[in-house]
């Protein structure tokens, strides 16, 4: 049977058919419809295979860990970014090695369309010695889940699928299989405590694994060679393959990779045929510098480091049959006069009027600086609020915010979502506590994770009872409604807990008015 799906759906609905038993992630674009096509489907409901939204990616990555120990198959879903919050969890679980499939799916986007970076989750796979699939098209995103978690089996080691958004985020017609069984409770009877004499003797083990990696990449069904009698040779990663086969059709000479380590005896060959190289890869230029190592310096690779593809950026129909020295078809051009759109806070928004009252409140402090985070409420940084001084990683508003004070900044003023908070700020509202830093946090609770579509937030109702856990004084734990009608006194809470010297947490509380709408239909009907 065919389905249209996104490639997002593709491999969620791959990961059901192949006997999922659960799925653990954080929101993250392009990441977030894998969980929820998981969340909706019906076979999913009905086998109960766990779906909820994790606190951040690192209790993702372990949880997955865990399930993957009692020897059932878990998927770990993410974006890029979200790689390097779990990353001491994901590197490590390649020296415990697995039981259960484990596949870690890092949505990378290339272009930062929604995103803070363009690093490459491949580098990641290579880091922690563990095979890496990329598939082409949605039909690979979808085959690879049932090969992923064999493969991972078989290694007993975390397979890494990285996608970026074109793939992600565009439909094709799927060949759908019919559903396999879950895995039974098998838990694992081996040891996986990284104490030094025992991690030391598996780290060997996964060495010697790295064999068998490169042999499943010789062999793998996604990587091939296709021969023409032109003397330009070409590696096409991934979604790459599309664009190649778009500009030269059946003229190309060229290996498809799709699964890591490289295939490398499929790229000598090619590179033998060919008087030079290119690579075509989206993302950074992972590739390209791994084949001149395996080619020698004498051999002519050509790519993104060589200006033949721009450094930076995403792949596109135009820029990869420039680089193929072919006449750029039909190029888009942004129509002229076009009115800039930067993005902005919906009208109706209570972080609009959080800003509101901020900027009233720090006129009269001229040194202030805000230190921001990310979310909906980034946008505060720009026109008409201009409020923000920095956004770097989630978390970083309050610990940021603390350096500063303990620079002598005075005030020193951290906005952060609710989501964000539990993610990643509560352990640095710890470290401010146990400093009696003079940081003034705003935890903006719109009562849901909004900038990702609405997902859950993991501490709603929790806020207040955190702040205090964690040691924030009573008197100094402050919740109000943002709303316009109230900002006489959201101003005066706010220059109290400037002016008070320590910390303190102000919580503007009101629902995201997309997830207000939304409730209010869904009631309706
Ligand atoms: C490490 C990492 N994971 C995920 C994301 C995607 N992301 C950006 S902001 C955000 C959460 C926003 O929710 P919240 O803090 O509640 O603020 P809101 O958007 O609701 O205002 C998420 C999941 C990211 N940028 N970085």
């Amino acid at each position: 049977m065919k389905k249209l799906l996104l490639g997002d759906e593709a491999i969620a609905l791959g990961a059901i058919n192949a006997g999922l038993s659960g799925v653990y992630a954080y929101p993250g674009t392009p990441s977030t419809e894998i969980t929820e096509y998981i969340q909706n489907h019906p076979l999913a409901k009905e086998r109960g295979i766990h779906s909820r939204w994790c606190t951040n990616e690192k209790t993702a990555m372990e949880a997955a860990l865990g399930m993957s120990y009692a020897g059932k198959r878990a998927l770990v879903c993410m974006k890029h970014v979200g790689m390097n919050v779990c990353a001491d969890a994901f590197i490590n679980s390649a020296i415990t090695g697995v039981k259960g499939g484990l596949i870690v799916l890092a949505a990378d986007d290339p272009s930062m369309h929604s995103s803070q970076n363009e690093q490459d989750s491949r580098f990641y796979a290579k880091f922690a010695l563990v095979p890496c699939l990329e598939p082409s098209n949605q039909q690979e995103a979808y085959d690879m889940m049932a090969y992923g978690f064999d493969l991972s089996e078989k290694l007993g080691e975390p397979i890494v699928l990285r996608v970026v958004t074109r793939l992600a985020h565009s439909r094709a017609a799927v060949e759908v299989t019919e559903p396999m069984a879950e895995k039974h409770l098998s838990p694992s009877t081996d040891q996986w405590v990284l104490l030094p004499g025992i991690a030391r003797k598996k780290y060997v083990k996964l060495i010697e694994k790295q064999d068998a990696m490169k042999q499943a990449s010789a062999e793998s069904p996604f990587n091939k060679t296709e021969m023409s009698p032109v003397k330009l040779g070409i590696l096409a990663c991934g979604i790459a393959y599309n664009y190649v086969k778009e500009s030269l059709g059946t003229d190309a000479n060229l290996v498809k990779i799709s699964q890591y380590p490289l295939p490398e005896d499929k790229i000598k060959a090619l590179a033998e045929k060919c008087d030079e190289l290119l690579v075509i890869e989206d993302g950074q230029p992972v590739v390209e510098e791994l084949v001149k190592g395996i080619l020698g310096a004498g051999y002519p690779v050509k790519g993104r480091l060589t200006g033949d593809l721009p450094r930076t950026g995403e792949l596109t129909p135009d820029n990869v049959a420039k680089a193929l020295g072919k006449a750029n078809g039909a190029v888009f051009v942004p129509a002229k006069n076009m009115a800039a759109r930067p993005p902005q806070l919906c009208q109706g928004c209570g972080h609009r009027d959080v800003y509101t009252a901020l900027n009233q409140v720090l006129a009269d402090y001229p040194d202030h600086r805000v230190f921001g985070d990310i979310g909906c409420y980034t946008l505060g940084a720009l026109p008409p609020f201009q409020a923000l001084s920095s956004c770097v990683d989630m978390g970083a508003s309050i610990t940021m915010a603390k350096g500063a004070a303990d620079a002598g900044l005075f005030p020193a003023v951290a906005i952060i979502g609710d989501s964000t908070f539990t993610h990643s700020g509560m352990t640095g509202l710890l470290d401010a506590v146990n400093d009696k830093s003079n940081i003034t946090v705003v935890i903006s609770d719109n009562l849901t994770t909004g900038m990702t579509g609405g997902q859950d937030s993991a501490g709603t109702n929790k806020y207040e009872a955190i702040c205090l856990g964690l040691g924030v004084e009573l008197e100094h734990v402050r919740v109000v409604v943002p709303l316009p009608k109230n900002m006489p006194e959201i101003t005066r809470v706010i220059k109290e807990e400037i002016e008070y010297k320590g910390v303190s947490v102000i919580i503007p509380r009101r629902e995201c008015i997309q997830t207000f709408a939304r409730h209010a239909r869904a009631k309706k009907q």
